[in-house]
């Protein structure tokens, strides 16, 4: 725990700066030269009684993605990095991920990070940690609060990362002269009321309005799960009999749907129904370079590093972040036939993989 005049002194400085407005600090996105995400291992030795304690209240260990995130977490927050980490798995239990900052608050640790499984519940226990004067980060997902109770956001733009998917999809389809063709849609959604499954579910929906000729045949919730992937595409199998794309929210959900499809003898990927997903994990990606996912949209797990530097900032005395920070990601797919769509009002490429991009993956 630090001192409490430090402390006091920190929370000052913290509320006058976010009453003057949230400053600007190396944003991720628009200043490029701090987009390389910062170093998790800064070197600085602190002795033991002085490092900084964070509470993390993460999601769960529900999909690869979040293993990696967790992992990133671990590995900023370390003791050789100056922090002294409370960490809770909150199972996808929103109650429980609640009441693990309310261990926080009680623990009187110097920060907390929250990765909100869903946007809803959250103004009390904020209001509780500002009344402590704990400053809260967010990272990943996001919370439906005043903006005003934490200090900034560090995430996804998954309303981009949805728009990408279709914008992708219309090209891929116009490549192989099926514009105009009827078009059967399967949505495998991520855990419903995460931000993540809204923003995807938005930005797919936006694009799918745009093309009469796209057919949503239905979509339900797979839990983010390799269970609930395989569950859900069984169900569609079931009830669909013409199925041409399905689009799951994430990598492990694709797992399970191809898992189903393979048991059926039905074929997918380079071959049959296309398969769309997110997240662009080390396996997930493996399995664009097998043609078994036709195009994987990144979701990057390394947020933590950025509140690191920015809890650093904030007590070197410096300007805290911007209020809402998207992180950078990128677009992949099986087949060199799309060289670039339409990401958040502006082009991005295609990235074809290959084997030296899978090697070079960080997760
Ligand atoms: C998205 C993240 C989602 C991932 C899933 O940022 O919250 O939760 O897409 C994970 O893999 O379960």
């Amino acid at each position: 725990m630090r001192s409490g005049f430090l402390k006091t002194g920190m929370i000052l400085l913290l509320i006058a700066t976010i009453l003057g407005g949230c400053q600007n600090i190396e944003n991720p996105v628009e200043n490029p030269s701090a987009s390389a995400t910062p170093a998790t291992d800064t070197g600085e030795d602190k002795d033991s009684d002085n490092l900084i304690t964070v509470g993390f209240a993460q999601v769960g260990h529900e999909s690869d993605w979040r293993m990696a995130a967790t992992e990133s977490a671990m590995d900023t927050f370390s003791e050789k990095n100056g922090f002294n980490l409370s960490y809770v798995d909150s199972d996808n239990n929103p109650d429980m991920q609640i009441d693990a900052v309310r261990g926080f608050i009680e623990q009187k640790v110097d920060y907390i990070v929250i990765d909100p499984i869903v946007t809803t519940g959250w103004t009390p226990v904020m209001e509780e940690a500002r009344d402590a004067g704990i400053p809260v980060f967010v990272i990943d997902r996001m919370i439906d609060c005043d903006e005003d109770l934490y200090v900034a956001w560090f995430g996804s733009d998954f309303t981009a990362e949805g728009e990408a998917a279709g914008a992708w999809l219309d090209a891929y389809l116009d490549d192989k002269g099926r514009g105009d063709e009827d078009i059967n849609i399967a949505i495998i959604a991520g855990t419903e009321g995460s931000s993540a499954q809204i923003g995807r579910s938005e930005g797919f929906d936006g694009y799918t309005r745009m093309k009469p000729n796209w057919n949503k045949l239905d979509e339900r919730d797979g839990e983010f799960t390799r269970n609930g992937g395989k569950r859900v595409m069984n169900e569609y199998l079931e009830k669909y009999k013409d199925i041409d794309v399905v689009v799951c929210q994430n990598d492990n959900e694709a797992w399970g749907a191809i898992e189903a499809l393979e048991d059926a003898g039905i074929s997918f990927g380079k071959s049959g129904i296309i398969i769309i997903s997110f997240d662009a994990v080390y396996d997930g990606l493996s399995d664009v370079l097998e043609g078994k996912i036709n195009a994987d949209f990144e979701c990057n797990p390394l947020s933590a590093p950025y509140v690191a530097d920015a809890i650093r900032k904030i007590d070197r005395g410096e300007q805290i972040v911007n209020k809402i920070n998207y992180i950078d990601e990128s677009c992949f797919q099986y087949e060199d036939n799309v060289k670039s769509i339409m990401r958040d009002g502006r082009m991005a490429d295609m990235i074809t993989v290959t084997w030296d991009i899978l090697m070079e993956r960080a997760y």
